[in-house]
Parts: structure tokens; sequence; C-alpha cells
């Protein structure tokens, strides 16, 4: 009796336990891939990336930017040759609108082109307003309500340009947003919308 009992508390804690283990690993609406990975590029390496040319499956309308498929989506981190450093600049359109066809893996490639400022780049499900730690209010860049991110990238110098990438699977119709969480950042207005349909 005692050893059907034991079997029964050993069966009840792994059920538990593999409960626990798959809601870790759920993420709603859609899915990061596992890890973000960090580099540095030459100005002739950023400048072979064309970020400004929008490649397959792509296009650009106004404010808005396309994503009709699986595609690499270059970032561009507090661009110099915008009137406000707080912004991002995808495919030449500042913090543009992002419609992303549902199913599509995105390939994001984050590039700081601030020469005086920290940046990055993570998705959300929470939309503005931000507040002036706009990181703290979700659990830091990995915590509740960030769905994907990067560490912050440090202002470009003597040319080397510090960037960070991951692939993102939207992988149902939502609407998200992407910020920088560097403070104060997002509340300036460094953010913008990702409509999944
Ligand atoms: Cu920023």
């Amino acid at each position: 009796m005692m050893l059907n009992l034991y079997r029964v508390f050993a069966f009840a804690a792994v059920a538990i336990l593999a409960v626990v283990v798959i809601a870790a690993f759920a993420v709603p609406h859609s899915q990061a891939s596992a890890t973000t990975t960090y580099g540095t590029l030459t100005q002739s390496q950023l400048g072979s990336l064309d970020p400004y040319l929008p490649g397959t499956n792509i296009t650009v309308s106004g404010n808005a930017v396309y994503i009709n498929g699986s595609a690499t989506v270059p970032v561009l981190m507090g661009p110099m040759n915008e009137a406000s450093m707080y912004s991002f600049e995808i495919f030449g359109v500042v913090n543009p609108e992002l419609h992303v066809r549902a199913g599509s893996t995105v390939h994001f490639l984050a590039v700081n082109v601030d020469n005086d400022s920290y940046h990055n780049f993570a998705i959300s499900a929470r939309g503005p307003p931000y507040y002036y730690m706009a990181g703290m209010m979700q659990g830091g860049w990995n915590g509740n309500g960030f769905l994907a991110g990067m560490s912050f990238l440090s202002p470009m110098g003597n040319s080397i340009f510090h960037y960070a990438s991951f692939s993102y699977q939207f992988s149902s119709a939502a609407t998200l947003w992407y910020l920088c969480t560097y403070p104060g950042h997002a509340q300036q207005g460094m953010y913008g919308e990702i409509v999944v349909s």
C-alpha cells in the first residue's frame, strides 16, 4: 500500500514537472529562435548588405514595409541622417509599420549606426505608451512581455558597427510592436507597429 502511494506521488511529481517545463517554453503568438548572435561589421560590410535595398519577399510603400514571406530585414538603429536619434530605419523608412504575412520567419539584423548612444531592437506584445524604463516595465528584454530581443549594442566608432541578429517566426495573426528598450528611447518615439495577418 505504501509503495503504491509513493508511485502515485512520483507520477504526480513528474506530471507537474512536465507541465511546468512545457509552460516555460510556450510563447504566445509566435516563436523566437533560441539565440541572438552578436558581432561587428566594417563600413564596407555594412554597405555591401545594402540595408536600403528591399530583398526577397519585401515591398516598401509609404511608411509601411510589407514582409510577404520569410525574409532578411536589416534594421538601422539611431541613423545619423534622420531628424531624431530615437528612430529605427528599415529599407529607408523611419519607424515603419511592418506588415508581416503570418507564417513568415524573419531574420532581423539590427545594426547600431549611432555614434553616441546605445540601442537595441526588441519585439513585444505590449504597445505604447512606453515609460522611461521601457525594458524594466516588461521585466527586461527577455522577460515577460518581450517575445525576442537583444542586449544593448555599443555606439559605432572607428567605422566599426555592432550588430545583433535573430530569427523570429510570426506564426499567427497578431498586433505586435518593436522598440528600443534603452532608457528613454521608446518613450521618445523609438518604436513601431508590427501587424501580422
Ligand atoms: Cu535606442
